[in-house]
């Protein structure tokens, strides 16, 4: 678009890729993000001294921030992103449930209102009926939330989720929801712009996760057919409209086994995974969100938008997938991302990089597309066998297991995917039994040290090639 750029980076990421790209970079404080990332004057400051006209504020730290959103049309720049008060209304989970309600947008049964006193709650969860759910009002990503299976854990996990969500939120409101068996999570991504019109660009089916961690995405999702994605779509664009929102944001759903659809929360921002949206659509969400921003009509319809094929997203991350997902950061002593037709790899680092320890593990985004799931699924086993990552551990090794696996292969998805899969007393789970061995000896030699194995920087020559040929990773 022949716009320039200015990248923000703490003393950490002195050397992140995002700094040697951009046209300009300035330093915005000491590696913690809350002294660097998070401080919305060090931000806007760098955006004043540089001339800049608009802040895109990414995917993490203040994407999701009302004050900064706030702050930014203070100072007279644009924020790439939401109305301040459209962040703010989606932020409070409770309110972003009335107004699915009141859009009749299917939302899972329970409360719409934070619950008093405990003799309230035991009356609400005997009504909506166990197990039930117990969230935080500003929660959001799993934080606060408790799982109830039976009356007499009601008070304990009301006390525990209240003082989650005071310590994480600064407000320990929580509402009570049933709770939905191994939901699939299902997303749509929607686009706005500041003159009325709001599209979806379909779906992406995030079931694959740990931890509320996202590893694998795909779209479309092989459980939807046209009519339920058409009812989601729809859905999805009736609480934007009614939340005021402009520019790009997901609607989220939990989908039951019997494909009920229940709205659960809306994310302001643009996500980690818009990638695979981009490649079954051909259109790119970032140069919508600046046209957006600059007060441009969206260009196309809802009749426009037609998905072709299937997107694939893994996230390659700094972990090690057998001793429990260690961060595992540190030295690239070599590296060699997959490439090649309908294959992209969008990365943060390069050969010789230092991973810093400061922040979450995420390397780069391997996405592929195909012209059906079966060609998609098949180029990505491709993909990862030919990634190479040398002195860091990643995710490769698991994602590799996934796309073999087979309830992933058939599209038997759901929330407890990855903890079924890493199930090691499941019969049929019989070949995958070592790795409970390779994860106690690395956790036990993670507690020896004190802190992860060093990198292998002595490598031999041949040791080294053969860690780069595909299809020999770690297994
Ligand atoms: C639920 C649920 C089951 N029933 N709500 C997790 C994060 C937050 N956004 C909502 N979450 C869930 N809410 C009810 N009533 C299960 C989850 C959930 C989940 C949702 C999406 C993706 C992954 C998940 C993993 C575990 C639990």
């Amino acid at each position: 678009m022949g716009i320039q750029s200015v990248a923000v980076f703490s003393e950490a990421d002195r050397e992140s890729l995002h700094v040697l790209l951009a046209d300009e970079a300035v330093c915005v404080g000491a590696p913690p993000a809350t002294e660097s990332y998070l401080v919305i004057d060090r931000i806007i400051a760098a955006a004043q001294s540089t001339g800049a006209e608009a802040v895109h504020p990414g995917y993490g730290f203040l994407a999701e921030n009302a004050k900064f959103a706030q702050a930014c049309a203070e100072a007279g720049l644009v924020f790439i992103g939401p109305p301040a008060a459209a962040i703010r209304s989606m932020g409070d989970k409770v309110a972003a449930r009335q107004v699915a309600v009141r859009m009749n947008v299917p939302v899972v049964p329970g409360a719409d209102q934070p619950i008093g006193d405990d003799a309230e709650a035991a009356r609400i969860a005997s009504t909506v009926g166990y197990p039930i759910m117990i969230k935080a009002a500003l929660g959001g990503g799993g934080k606060g939330m408790r799982l109830v299976r039976a009356p007499g854990e009601l008070a304990g996990a009301l006390r525990a989720a209240r003082s989650e969500a005071g310590a994480a939120f600064g407000d320990a409101s929580v509402y009570i929801e049933r709770y939905i068996e191994e939901p699939r999570h299902i997303e749509i991504q929607v686009l706005g712009d500041a003159h009325g019109a709001m599209v979806h660009l379909g779906e992406r089916e995030c079931s694959i996760q740990r931890r509320h961690q996202k590893l694998i995405e795909e779209s479309p999702s092989p459980f939807l057919d046209a009519d339920l994605r058409h009812r989601m779509g729809d859905a999805a664009c009736r609480i934007g409209t009614a939340a005021g929102y402009v520019n790009a944001g997901t609607v989220e759903f939990l989908v039951d086994r019997d494909r009920h659809f229940y709205f659960l929360e809306m994310n302001t921002r643009l996500q980690v995974e818009h990638p695979v949206t981009e490649l079954v659509m051909g259109r790119d969400l970032v140069k919508q969100q600046l046209r957006i921003a600059a007060g441009q009509k969206l260009d196309f319809t809802q009749d426009d938008v037609v998905p072709r094929g299937w997107a694939i997203e893994c996230r390659i991350n700094a972990e090690d997938p057998y001793a429990g997902f260690i961060p595992s950061p540190g030295h690239i002593i070599s590296l060699r991302p997959a490439s090649g037709p309908w294959v992209r790899d969008d990365s943060g680092v390069y050969s010789g990089y230092t991973i810093p320890r400061f922040y979450d593990t995420l390397m780069s985004k391997l996405i592929v597309w195909g012209t059906d799931r079966e060609a998609a699924i098949a180029r990505m086993t491709r993909a990862l066998a030919e990634y190479k990552v040398v002195g860091v551990q990643t995710t490769i090794p698991i994602l590799e297991h996934i796309m073999r696996d087979p309830d992933f292969v058939a599209g038997r998805l759901s929330t407890h995917f990855l903890d079924h899969m890493m199930d090691v007393d499941r019969p049929e789970a019989a070949g995958r039994r070592r790795n409970v061995a390779l994860i106690a000896a690395a956790l036990a030699a993670y507690d020896r040290a004190g802190r992860p194995a060093p990198s292998p920087t002595a490598a031999s020559q041949s040791a080294w090639r053969q860690a780069m040929r595909p299809g020999r990773g770690a297994r």
